[in-house]
C-alpha cells in the first residue's frame, strides 16, 4: 500500500509552534465552521493525532487545518486543534496561520478576515512584518471565584473567555515565573484545572474551563506582566498566548484597570512579547481586543503515513 501524505507549513509566534495543514487534509465540506469540527472530531479525529501526536508532532503544536470559510464575508477559514482535541480559537496561530499564507503568496501587507468555530476575526499584516489578530468579543464571566487546590490551599481567579475558557489566577503563583520551575508551574497548574473541573466550576453554559493563566512581575521593565499559560493538553504556550492574553485584557478592563486603546504588554514564560489593546464591545458587554505579535517560518514540509507504520496514527495521549 502507498504511503499517504499530508503537506504542512510550520511556523512559531514567541516561539510557540503553528503546523498548518496545507494539502492532503480531510474533506470536512461546507457549511458553518462549528460544524465542521463536529465532523473533523466524530470522522477524522487520526488527522488530528497523526499530525499533532509524537513521533510527527509534541504536545507543544498547534495544528490549524485551512478550510474554505463558512462565512461569506471572509477570506479564508481555519480550525485549530492540539493533542488534545480541538480550540475555539487561537492567536498564535493566526498569526503563524498568516505568515503561512504569506510564504505561499497567497497575502501581503493589508487586512484579511478569518472565519474560526468561535466567528470571524480579523488579521492584519504589517509593514514591519508583524501581525495584529483582531480578536473575537471577550468577555469577564465570574471575577474572584475560589477553589481549593490540593498542595495549593485557596486559589481565587477570574474566569474569562477570550475565544477560550480562562481561569485566570489571582493568587500569588507558586514560584517565580521562570522556565526553570516550568515542571512546577504545570503541576500547580494542573492541580487547579482539576479542582475546578471538580468542583463543577465552568464557563458560560457549563463550558469546561480547559486554560489556566498565572501571573508575575515582567522580566523586562517594559512589559506590563509576565504569564504561564497551562494548555488543554497540558504543555505551556511558549507565546503569551493570544486567547489568554484577550481573557486578560477583559479582566483587566472590568476592573477598570486598563482604559480602552491603552497598550498592555503581556510577556511569555521565554519572554516573547504580545503587545496588546482593546475597545469597548459596541453594546458594552466585554471588550474588542487587538493582540500584535510576530511568527516566523520554520519548515515547510511532507509527513509521510506508511499504513505499516504502528504510529501511524500517532502515539495516544
Ligand atoms: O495564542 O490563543 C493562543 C493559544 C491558545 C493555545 C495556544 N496558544
Amino acid at each position: 500500500m502507498q504511503a499517504e501524505i499530508i503537506d504542512v507549513i510550520d511556523s512559531h509566534t514567541g516561539g510557540e509552534p503553528t503546523r498548518v495543514i496545507v494539502g492532503g487534509g480531510p474533506d470536512l465540506g461546507g457549511g458553518p465552521l462549528a460544524e465542521r469540527v463536529a465532523r473533523f472530531r466524530g470522522t477524522f479525529d487520526h488527522v488530528r493525532t497523526r499530525v499533532m501526536n509524537e513521533p510527527r508532532g509534541s504536545e507543544a503544536w498547534v495544528g490549524a487545518l485551512l478550510v474554505d470559510p463558512g462565512d461569506a464575508t471572509c477570506d479564508f477559514g481555519v480550525i485549530f486543534f492540539n493533542n488534545a482535541g480541538y480550540l475555539g480559537m487561537c492567536g498564535h496561530g493566526t498569526m503563524g496561520l498568516m505568515e503561512t499564507l504569506r510564504h505561499q503568496g497567497r497575502v501581503q501587507e493589508g487586512s484579511y478576515r478569518i472565519d474560526t468555530p468561535v466567528g470571524p476575526v480579523t488579521a492584519v499584516l504589517h509593514p514591519d512584518g508583524t501581525s495584529s489578530v483582531f480578536n473575537v468579543r471577550s468577555y469577564r464571566h465570574r471575577a474572584a471565584v475560589e477553589v481549593e487546590v490540593p498542595g495549593l490551599g485557596r486559589v481565587t481567579g477570574d474566569i474569562a473567555y477570550g475565544g477560550n475558557w480562562f481561569f485566570l489566577v489571582k493568587s500569588a503563583p507558586p514560584c517565580a515565573l521562570e522556565i526553570g520551575s516550568e515542571p512546577k508551574l504545570r503541576a500547580a497548574a494542573l492541580g487547579v484545572r482539576r479542582a475546578l473541573e471538580g468542583s463543577g466550576i465552568t464557563g458560560a453554559d457549563g463550558a469546561l474551563i480547559d486554560h489556566i493563566e498565572f501571573f508575575g512581575a515582567p522580566g523586562d521593565a517594559s512589559n506590563d506582566s509576565r504569564n504561564y499559560v497551562l494548555c488543554p493538553g497540558g504543555a505551556y504556550d511558549r507565546s503569551p498566548c493570544g486567547t489568554g492574553t484577550s481573557a486578560k485584557l477583559a479582566c483587566l478592563a472590568a476592573d477598570g484597570n486598563l482604559a480602552p486603546g491603552a497598550e498592555w504588554r503581556q510577556e511569555s514564560l521565554i519572554g516573547s512579547v504580545f503587545s496588546s489593546t482593546y475597545r469597548s464591545a459596541p453594546d458594552g458587554d466585554g471588550i474588542l481586543p487587538e493582540i500584535r505579535g510576530s511568527a516566523h517560518i520554520s519548515a515547510v514540509s511532507q509527513l509521510v503515513f506508511d499504513p505499516r507504520d504502528p504510529f501511524l496514527n500517532g502515539i495516544p495521549t
